[in-house]
């Protein structure tokens, strides 16, 4: 069976978390393959929010498997939290969580070296989460990460120390005033590690292979999105991960001829949270009612989200990165009372209109052009079928299907599993 993904086409936050929970049943396993504890995937029902980190969305299903690929990074105390608040929602995580031997640990220096390098950039600070994102993917690729397979061999206490010592040296290098305990750090970190060493690690790329050789469904859940990418996102303001449809070849270990679907997720409008450009930005009282309606704040930091028009001209990007097979609108909802509605289709720049990203899109470089449509009044968050759908909400749709070129496929009209349309 081939691999399907499911990726966020914005800059996170699409609800990724509420959409493979409602897949899940369709799928054997969910697996993660990048970001870490950055993520905030929110998943509502039965008058419950959850809010998960780490964890695959697929966890309030029993008969799933939810696995923590290779890509991504660990924090055992952000974990442990985690498992501790699913605790009371009588999940089966001891038997349907697996861990890759392969991802790699945030360790606490690395949160410290992320505080550091943020507050030494001063106003150009990229917005981190300050999980320890970006130096973690560092000692990556600087080959010199502490892995979850690690924590099985002997000796890796020594290992960890001398790690940690070398990143002492590094926050003394960025001189700035960070006040830490790192004992107390350590000592925390060290009753996490022994509770994630009760879960099962295992060899997940060997795992998923011959998952798919049984016949398993598999759905590979993005976090952050598309513009987020450390390649093909707003660079330097990203993520330090792919959190395009490539990263999850090499967050799990799955070949490119074995992608099947590719599910592409986005708001009816944008948000941001952190810092970068973001070209149709809102700052009047359109972007304040996304903001309140839309209760556009982080799910992991509590930062309030930049809220703005739809850009298609990164959203084509982002399907055309990804080659999206289906798309899913989520939000649209958030929509309702706008009298006129904008989405922007080109940006001018440099006195041309052009339809795709440039090297630089800040806000001194290029100005988005819209297109207008009439709103809608009504209230879409009890419509269940497409038919009930306003005609005016019908022609955005319409609309952007058209300028994507991809069928929009689900349409999310509220934060709980039941406000889900399929057409
Ligand atoms: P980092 O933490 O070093 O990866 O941050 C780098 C940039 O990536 C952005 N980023 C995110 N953007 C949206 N959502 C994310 N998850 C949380 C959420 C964020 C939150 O679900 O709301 O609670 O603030 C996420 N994670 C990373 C980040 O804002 C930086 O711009
Ligand atoms: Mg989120």
């Amino acid at each position: 069976m081939a691999v399907d993904l499911l990726l966020g086409l914005q800059w996170g936050d699409e609800g990724k978390g509420k959409i493979v929970d409602v897949f899940t049943e369709k799928y054997d396993i969910i697996a993660r393959f990048q970001g870490g504890p950055n993520a905030g995937h929110t998943l509502e029902f039965d008058g419950h929010k959850h809010v998960l980190h780490t964890i695959p969305s697929g966890i309030f299903h029993k008969n799933t498997i939810n696995l923590v690929g290779n890509g991504v990074v660990i924090d055992p105390v952000i974990f442990k939290r985690e498992l501790e608040n699913l605790a009371a929602f009588n999940t089966d995580y001891k038997s349907n969580l697996y861990i890759s031997r392969k991802a790699h640990l945030i360790l606490p220096t690395h949160r410290l070296l992320d505080a550091a390098s943020e507050a030494s950039k001063g106003k150009a600070k990229i917005g981190s989460t300050l999980k320890g994102i970006g130096p973690t993917y560092m000692d990556k690729t600087g080959r010199n990460g502490m892995r979850v397979g690690d924590l099985e061999l002997e000796g890796w206490k020594d290992k960890y120390r001398a790690l940690a010592d070398k990143h002492e040296t590094m926050i003394d290098y960025y001189n700035v005033d960070i006040q830490y305990n790192l004992a107390e750090l350590e000592q925390e970190f060290f009753e996490a590690v022994e509770v994630l060493k009760t879960l099962k690690f295992i060899d997940s790329e060997h795992y998923l292979q011959m998952a798919q050789k049984e016949g398993k469904t598999i759905l590979a859940e993005g976090a952050q999105g598309s513009l987020l990418d450390i390649d093909f996102g707003t660079y330097p303001f990203v993520t330090s991960s792919n959190t395009t449809a490539a990263g999850a070849c090499t967050g799990l270990g799955v070949a490119p001829n074995k992608i099947g679907d590719a599910f592409g997720i986005f708001k009816a409008y944008t948000t941001r949270v952190g810092s970068g450009p973001f070209p149709t930005e809102l700052f009047d009282d359109n972007g304040e009612t996304m903001s309140r309606v839309g209760n556009e704040v982080g799910a992991t930091t509590g930062r309030p989200r930049r809220c703005g028009w739809l850009d298609l001209v990164a959203l084509r990007y982002a399907v055309e990165i990804n080659g999206i097979t289906q798309l899913i609108m989520m939000k649209g909802d958030v929509l309702s009372g706008f009298e006129t509605l904008k989405v922007c289709t080109a940006y001018k720049y440099k006195g041309e209109e052009i339809t795709h990203l440039p090297f630089n899109i800040e806000a001194e470089n290029v100005t988005p052009v819209y297109t207008e449509f009439k709103g809608w009044k009504e209230d879409l968050t009890k419509m269940t079928e497409t038919s009930q759908l306003p005609k005016e909400f019908m022609e955005y749709v319409e609309f952007l299907e058209t300028q994507l070129e991809v069928p929009i496929s689900v349409i999310s009209v509220g934060p709980d599993r039941k406000q889900t349309i399929t057409r």
